[in-house]
């Protein structure tokens, strides 16, 4: 019992505290004593508008399904995550998962959990990796799918992104964080669809690290060097809106001036876009939660579980958005 209280102890919500001291039995000196799932989760950061729904899906749903959560924040440093994985297959979980900050560089410690005998479930980004018995599933979107869509957006709607009417669309692209799955596969997936576009050009790409601030910062040197700047495609809402701040502050009007397409639909993008101020947003879902456990309980069980789990999304246009605010959840 003592030893069951210290390990609670070190979870960081108070409810998980609350469930595994409950579930704790007077002979069941350990976690894997006792029925509740014990699930390691390493999360990215808190970079985002989509990473703040995201890190609250998975707790309340970790709540709800009666799972232990131990939850930490690697402050969007793949060392952190590295280090966060090594301790939860120290303390024996029953269940790792995590949302790769990068795709690469992975293998080693995938393989520890798994001599470990401790099932992985990536969720939300993926590793790139050979061995993809390192993992029992992956859970996300197709992020090269949200990439082909804001491009078909722009190829159907460039006689308006053309703002300046000179014939060509220049482009500047706001980048996620460099050797992120979302960021490269965004990037891809734009690029094959506008080719079949010669007037549309990407004329600079930059990260902008998914933050806010970094849109902005980025945004601004762009707008220093480029008096012919057409459309803004940015990874996130977050580098958008950081991309608004700059466009306002040089005297322009985002969304007239410059068109803005971004990608997540987290609630102050959708503002943004309900607002005139952004022209597209391709709808990510941060709401991974739920799926997330059924995947760890039927994992723990045994049972089998599919290797890739897709998650269902849309997009929206300004009117769009202004008819899904009400309802939107995040
Ligand atoms: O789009 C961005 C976040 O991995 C899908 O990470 C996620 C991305 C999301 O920081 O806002």
């Amino acid at each position: 019992m003592i030893k069951k209280t210290l390990i609670a102890a070190s979870a960081i919500s108070l409810s998980a505290f609350a469930l595994t001291a409950c579930g704790a039995g007077a002979d069941s000196p350990d976690s894997d004593s006792d029925d509740t799932i014990v699930m390691g989760f390493a999360q990215v950061g808190a970079e985002s508008g989509w990473r703040t729904a995201n890190t609250k899906s998975i707790q309340e749903s970790a709540e709800d399904a009666g799972i232990e959560l131990k939850f930490t924040d690697a402050q969007g440093k793949q060392e952190n995550q590295i280090q966060a994985i090594r301790s939860y297959i120290q303390q024996k979980v029953d269940v790792i998962a995590f949302s790769p900050v990068v795709e690469t560089g992975w293998d080693a410690v995938l393989q520890e959990a798994k001599s470990a005998g401790i099932p992985v479930i990536l969720t939300d980004r993926a590793v790139d990796s050979d061995d993809t018995s390192l993992y029992e599933s992956f859970l996300g979107s197709d992020f090269v799918v949200e990439g082909e869509k804001a491009g078909q957006w722009l190829v159907d709607n460039a006689g308006d992104a053309d703002v300046d009417g000179d014939g060509t669309i220049n482009v500047v692209q706001l980048e996620g964080t460099t050797g992120a799955a979302p960021a490269i596969d965004r990037a891809d997936g734009f690029a094959d669809v506008i080719s079949a576009d010669p007037s549309i050009k990407v004329t600079a790409s930059q990260t902008g690290d998914f933050t806010r601030d970094g849109g902005k910062k980025v945004m601004e040197s762009f707008l220093q060097s480029d008096d012919t700047i057409d459309v803004v495609y940015a990874h996130n809402d977050d580098m958008g809106l950081g991309a608004i701040e700059a466009i306002k502050a040089a005297g322009l009007t985002p969304g007239k001036d410059i068109m803005i397409i971004t990608v997540d639909a987290v609630h102050d993008g959708m503002q943004a876009l309900a607002d005139g101020e952004i022209n597209y947003i391709v709808e990510c879902s941060p709401l991974l939660g739920p799926q997330l456990m059924e995947i760890a309980q039927k994992v723990v069980a045994g049972e089998e579980v599919e290797e890739r789990i897709l998650t269902e999304e849309t997009t929206f246009t300004q009117a769009e958005a202004k008819e899904a605010l009400p309802d939107r959840q995040y």
